[in-house]
C-alpha cells in the first residue's frame, strides 16, 4: 500500500486545513462534492490524501475487482481533414503519402487475423476524411457483424460522427440509428479533448464542439447504449477548467447513467504542434486519477489506460482511484506510441494483465465492454 493516511489521519493531522478536512468528510459520507471544492482538490489536495479519499470511493464501487478485457483496436486512417494541436498520428490530405488509409476489405481482414483468439471487442477510431462516410462504416459494421457476430464493436467518436452526418445531412439521431443498426454496440470516450471552448478552439479548433460531443453521446444513451468518456489533460489547461470537464461528464451522467468508464488522457508531446509544453508529472497523473474518482461519483469506472501512460504508472494508478485497466491491444494503436508514450508496441498477453492487477494485491476481472464478467482470475 501507498497511502500513508488513513481517515483518523486526515481528520487529526494539524497539516490538513479546515477545508479539505471538510472535503474528506464529504467523500467518506457518500456526498457529492462541488465544483470549488474540485478546484481546491487540484490546488492543494497531496497525493496521499488524494489516494486515501479516491481509494476510499472506488472501493465501495469496485471492492477489490480490476478489470481488463480482451481487445484490439483498427485505426482506419491518420489521414485528417483537421489539424488538432496535440495530434502527433494525423498526416493531412496533402500528405497523404505518409499516411495510411484502409479499405473495407483490409480492415476485415485485420478483424480476420483474430478468428482463433477470444478477443471479445474492436476498438475502431481514427482520422476524418471524406471518404470513410456513412456507406464505409455501415458496410464495414455490417461485414464485420456477418463475419464474427459476437465481436463488440467500440467505434468512432462524435468528431467522426459529426462529419459523417453533418455530409450525409443526417441529424444524429438518425446517423446514430443507422450505425446501430448496421452492428455499432458501443462508443468510445475519444473526442472530448478539454470542454471549455478556449482550450478547445486552441488546441482542437474546427472539430465538433463540446456541446456537440455531449449532445451526441446523451442521443446515443437515451436510445438505451453505453459509451465512456475521456480528458485529455496536462497542457494548458487550467484546474478549474478539468473541473468544468468533469462537471460537465457528471451533470450528463446524472440524466443518462450511459457512462461506464472515464479514461484521463495525459497529453503526450512528441513530435506535435504543440512539443514546446512539457508533459505533467507521474504525481500529477496520481492526483489526476484520485480527483476524478471522487468528482465522478457517478461514474462506475476508472480506467488507466496503460498504453498511454506505460504499465508501472497503471498499476500505481490502482491506488489511486483506478479499478480498470483496458485490454490486450495486440500492438494496434499508434496514436500514443506516435506521440511518445513508453509503451512504443503496445501488447500484454492476458497472463501480463493478471500478473500485472495481482501484483498490486487486487483480483484481475477479465470482462466484455460492457463490465460483465467473462473470467475471475483469483
Ligand atoms: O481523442 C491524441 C487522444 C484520443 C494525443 O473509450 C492524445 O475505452 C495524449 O479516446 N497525447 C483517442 N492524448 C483515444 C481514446 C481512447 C483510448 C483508450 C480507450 C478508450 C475507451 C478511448 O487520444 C483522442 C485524443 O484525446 N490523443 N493525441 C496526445 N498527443
Ligand atoms: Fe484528426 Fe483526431 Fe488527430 Fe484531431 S485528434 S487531428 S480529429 S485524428
Amino acid at each position: 500500500m501507498i497511502l500513508a493516511h488513513s481517515a483518523e489521519e486526515i481528520f487529526s493531522s494539524s497539516h490538513i486545513s479546515r477545508q479539505l478536512k471538510n472535503i474528506a468528510r464529504k467523500v467518506f459520507n457518500g456526498e457529492r462534492i462541488t465544483f470549488d471544492e474540485g478546484v481546491a482538490l487540484y490546488q492543494h489536495g497531496s497525493l496521499s490524501y488524494l489516494g486515501t479519499l479516491a481509494n476510499y470511493v472506488r472501493e465501495k464501487k469496485s471492492g477489490n475487482n480490476v478489470y481488463f478485457n480482451r481487445n484490439f483496436h483498427v485505426e482506419p486512417t491518420n489521414i485528417c481533414v483537421y489539424t488538432c494541436a496535440f495530434c502527433s498520428y494525423s498526416r493531412l490530405i496533402k500528405q497523404r503519402e505518409e499516411g495510411w488509409e484502409l479499405s473495407v476489405e483490409q480492415i476485415l481482414n485485420i478483424i480476420k487475423k483474430y478468428d482463433d483468439q477470444p478477443v471479445t471487442e474492436v476498438h475502431i477510431t481514427g482520422g476524418v476524411v471524406p471518404k470513410q462516410d456513412l456507406a464505409f462504416y455501415t458496410e464495414l459494421f455490417r461485414k464485420i457483424k456477418a463475419h464474427r457476430p459476437d465481436l463488440h464493436i467500440k467505434a468512432l467518436t462524435p468528431v467522426e460522427f459529426h462529419y459523417i452526418f453533418k455530409k450525409a445531412k443526417l441529424t444524429y439521431e438518425e446517423g446514430l440509428k443507422l450505425m446501430k443498426d448496421a452492428g455499432l454496440d458501443s462508443l468510445p470516450g475519444g473526442g472530448a479533448e478539454i470542454f471549455d471552448k478556449d482550450i478547445r478552439d486552441k488546441i482542437a479548433g474546427g472539430k465538433c464542439s463540446s456541446e456537440e460531443w455531449l449532445s451526441l453521446h446523451e442521443i446515443w444513451h437515451k436510445m438505451g447504449n453505453f459509451s465512456n468518456a475521456t480528458m485529455l489533460y496536462g497542457h494548458i489547461e487550467t484546474f478549474a477548467h478539468r473541473v468544468d470537464h468533469l462537471e460537465r461528464l457528471r451533470e450528463l451522467q446524472d440524466k443518462t447513467k450511459g457512462f461506464n468508464a472515464f479514461i484521463p488522457l495525459k497529453f503526450r508531446n512528441k513530435e506535435n504542434a504543440m512539443s514546446d509544453v512539457p508533459e505533467v508529472s507521474v504525481i500529477e497523473d496520481l492526483r489526476n486519477y484520485a480527483i476524478a474518482r471522487i468528482y465522478l461519483d457517478n461514474f462506475p469506472h476508472i480506467k488507466a489506460y496503460w498504453a498511454m501512460i506505460g504499465r508501472s504508472t497503471a498499476q500505481l494508478a490502482l491506488n489511486f482511484g483506478a479499478d480498470d485497466l483496458d485490454g490486450t491491444i495486440d500492438d494496434t494503436t499508434k496514436i500514443y506510441s506516435m506521440a511518445g508514450a513508453e509503451e512504443q508496441s503496445p501488447k500484454l498477453t492476458t497472463q501480463e494483465l493478471v500478473d500485472l492487477i495481482k501484483q498490486v494485491g487486487r483480483t484481475p476481472i477479465e470482462r466484455d465492454t460492457l463490465y460483465n464478467e467473462v473470467k475471475n482470475y483469483n
